[in-house]
């Protein structure tokens, strides 16, 4: 994986390592051109208008469900890890172009947890409002007074059988119990982002895709891809 400026690239592709090797690779320019069609490659219906609003109406968008592809496992250690697995697994059963999230809550008091198991603890149900509650408990069982968290997003770009380009943004804030708002989805309702009062699950949509850790993701891919 190369690291450039705050992306990294990664190719899986053994005609493109031997371009880089011979230097062919250079001049090569990775755009996300306005009009193409691009997959969302997730699952997760809370996450597909936050997509869609972060690429403003520019691209065919298309989700990994409206075309069957099948959810892959989440085998990577890292929300970067697995952006990109999911990324590359959309990009090469389609044959198009992907863009995937891993995201998540990481609690400070809790040394980072649940962080890239943030869906897994919703069980099979994806019930977060057992997620939420789990988060409550732990804290208990930990007696820390604590509440800082913060929300991460890695998004990542793969092209089929090509290169992948992937980012990350990271949003500080503090919990509040009992969950606040019926508003966003999966851990929103817990969470205060800094400079606020009030819930993600509580606060205009639009605002949270202002200032999201999705956000801020989003505008390293833009400096990346986008013209
Ligand atoms: P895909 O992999 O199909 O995209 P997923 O729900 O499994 O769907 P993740 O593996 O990235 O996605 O899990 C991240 C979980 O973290 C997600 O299920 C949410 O509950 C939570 N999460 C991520 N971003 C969030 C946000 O903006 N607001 C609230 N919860 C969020």
């Amino acid at each position: 994986m190369l690291r450039w400026k705050s992306c990294y690239i990664s190719f899986n592709d053994i005609k493109l390592w031997q371009w880089i090797v011979t230097g062919r690779v250079v001049g090569m320019k990775l755009r996300l051109i306005k009009g193409m069609r691009l997959v969302a490659a997730t699952h997760n219906p809370g996450k597909v208008p936050e997509i869609k609003a972060l690429l403003g109406g520019h691209y065919d968008v298309v989700t990994a469900g409206q075309l069957n592809l099948p959810e892959p496992e989440e085998t990577e250690t890292t929300f970067v890890g697995n952006a990109l697995l999911k990324a590359r697994h959309a990009a090469d059963l389609s044959g198009e172009v992907a863009l995937a999230d891993d995201s998540g809550l990481s609690v400070a008091a809790l040394d980072g947890a649940p962080g890239v198991f943030s869906a897994r603890w919703a069980g099979p149900d994806k019930d977060f409002a057992l997620a939420m509650q789990k988060v409550e408990e732990r804290l208990e069982e930990v007696r820390s007074d604590d509440r800082r968290a913060w929300f991460t997003s890695a998004l990542a770009v793969a092209w089929p059988n090509g290169p992948a380009v992937v980012v990350e943004g990271r949003l500080d804030g503090l919990l509040t119990f009992p969950p606040r708002g019926a508003r966003g989805f999966g851990y929103d309702p817990l969470f205060i982002p800094e400079g606020y009062d009030q819930t993600f699950g509580e606060l205009d949509p639009a605002l949270k895709d202002s200032i999201s850790h999705r956000a801020l993701a989003f505008a390293k891919l833009k400096a990346a891809l986008i013209d």
